[in-house]
């Protein structure tokens, strides 16, 4: 299969290519290095060394391997690029990581909402057009996120419910209560992608994930220099990953709020194994496709909890200390969210266990002298956005108007 990964330098983006490239797909990956400029500007960085850009991670990956990753150095929202990549490589199935993922970032102030939004809806709106004029035929597998849903007091059904209404009923998108101004960037995503299917019958599916933890995978073990970002900072780093950080370095365990807060989380390989089993089972002509994309669902409290026992089998006595709740969410909530349709296509999971965390520890020990301890506690909250120090670096411009998408390539960041 000629399999196009857009974001392939992300923290995702990289395992899902080699992933895929060892399975004998034919593999084109693009990006533009954004989200390590994100880390550059805040003076924060991958716990785990990557290499520095595309071109050694392609070159080791064939050194180690034997096999051929495509990579390009682009922007999506260019859009002339992205019509050529189309054109060109004429894939049979789009994976599109290619986005900002952060809530925290997007909270920060008017401009990295607007950098944010412009830069999720823009991308995916050029690779809905690209599929339209040069690969109709093409498969969407979209990373959404279980964010969209937010926190209703109803059971989340996948993407779509049937509503009874005054004597009728119909089925409809499952309604969003997004997290966050990321997350609505995703919602307006879903929406856009939906109605191409519906218009021009192109095929998508939106994986609706959880939040990911782990770093290792078959492919990455093979070779340090083949290893994906492990970030645990208050804006890129997600819980989990945050938590065995903290506990590590001798830092309390940051659960928000009441720690209540309940969420759908899986293993970077399960989301390696939803997407080979989305791409190998497109969707119809035509059919916009939801899938939930998680395997287990736990309460920020019993994330901390499960961490602190996992510690505790080291020899770390590891503390939670609740702070203040930056953002604005229920820390005590209704939560349960189907997925079975990744289930019933043959994704086994990965479950979390202590021991599995206690493997993220000894990795994390191996790195710990790099760990920038001011990049621990929130400095960004919903209401007020980001009390960044004099002299932060101001985000990439965003274009003035879509009709003039921005051209320059941007410069890779070797510290990643
Ligand atoms: P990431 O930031 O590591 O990867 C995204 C990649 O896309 C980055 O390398 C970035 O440089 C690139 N990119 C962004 N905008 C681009 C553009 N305009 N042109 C070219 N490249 C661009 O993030 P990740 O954690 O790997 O997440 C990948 C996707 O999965 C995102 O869409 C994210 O929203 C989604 N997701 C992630 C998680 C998670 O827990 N990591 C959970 C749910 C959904
Ligand atoms: N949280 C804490 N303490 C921390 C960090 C987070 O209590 O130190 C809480 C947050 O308040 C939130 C929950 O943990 O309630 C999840 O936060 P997170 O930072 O782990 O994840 P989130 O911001 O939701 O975003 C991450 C990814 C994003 C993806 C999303 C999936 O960065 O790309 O879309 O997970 S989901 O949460 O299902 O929407």
């Amino acid at each position: 299969m000629r399999i196009l990964i857009l974001g392939g330098d992300g923290y995702l983006g990289w395992p899902t290519a080699m992933y895929l490239s060892r399975r004998g797909h034919e593999i084109h990956i693009v990006d533009n290095y954004l989200r390590r400029r994100m880390h550059s500007e805040a003076g924060s960085g991958s716990l785990v060394p990557i290499a520095p850009d595309l071109a050694t991670r392609t070159r080791v990956w064939h050194e180690v391997t034997g096999k051929t990753i495509i990579a390009t150095e682009g922007d999506l929202t260019d859009w002339p690029l992205v019509e050529r990549l189309f054109r060109e490589f004429s894939p049979d199935t789009v994976i599109h990581y290619g986005e900002l993922p952060s809530a925290p970032y997007s909270m920060m102030d008017r401009d990295r909402a607007a950098l944010t939004q412009y830069n999720n809806v823009i991308s995916t709106l050029n690779v809905l057009w690209a599929m339209h004029a040069c690969a109709p035929d093409s498969h969407l597998v979209k990373l959404g996120t279980m964010g969209e849903y937010g926190t209703p007091n109803i059971d989340i059904e996948e993407g779509w419910i049937e509503i009874a209404h005054n004597g009728r009923s119909d089925r409809m998108l499952y309604p969003k209560m997004p997290a966050s101004l990321y997350h609505c960037s995703k919602v307006h995503d879903s929406t856009n992608i939906e109605f191409c299917c519906r218009v021009w019958g192109l095929r998508a599916t939106d994986l609706n994930q959880g939040v990911v933890y782990g770093t290792d995978t078959a492919e990455t073990r093979l070779d340090h220099r083949l290893a994906t970002r492990f970030d645990y900072d208050d804006v890129h780093g997600t819980a989990l990953n945050r938590f065995c950080v903290q506990a590590v370095i001798g830092h309390p365990l940051t659960p928000y709020g009441k720690g209540g807060q309940t969420r759908g989380f899986l293993n970077i390989l399960d989301t390696l194994r939803c997407v080979e089993l989305a791409s190998l089972n497109p969707a119809a002509p035509g059919e916009f496709r939801v899938f939930n994309q998680f395997t287990e669902q736990f309460s920020i409290n019993e994330l901390a909890e499960l961490v602190c026992r996992a510690a505790k089998e080291i020899g770390i006595e590891a503390e939670i200390r609740h702070v203040d709740n930056p953002r604005v969410e229920k820390e005590e909530h209704y939560y349960n969210a189907r997925h079975t349709a990744l289930i019933d296509l043959g994704l086994e999971p990965h479950l979390l266990s202590e021991t599995l965390v206690g493997d993220m520890f000894e990795a994390i020990q191996q790195h710990r002298g790099r760990v920038i301890a001011e990049h621990i506690m929130p400095a960004t909250t919903w209401r007020s956005g980001h009390s960044a120090p004099p002299g932060t670096a101001a985000p990439p411009a965003v274009p003035p108007s879509a009709a003039a998408p921005p051209k320059a390539r941007v410069a890779a960041n070797a510290a990643g």
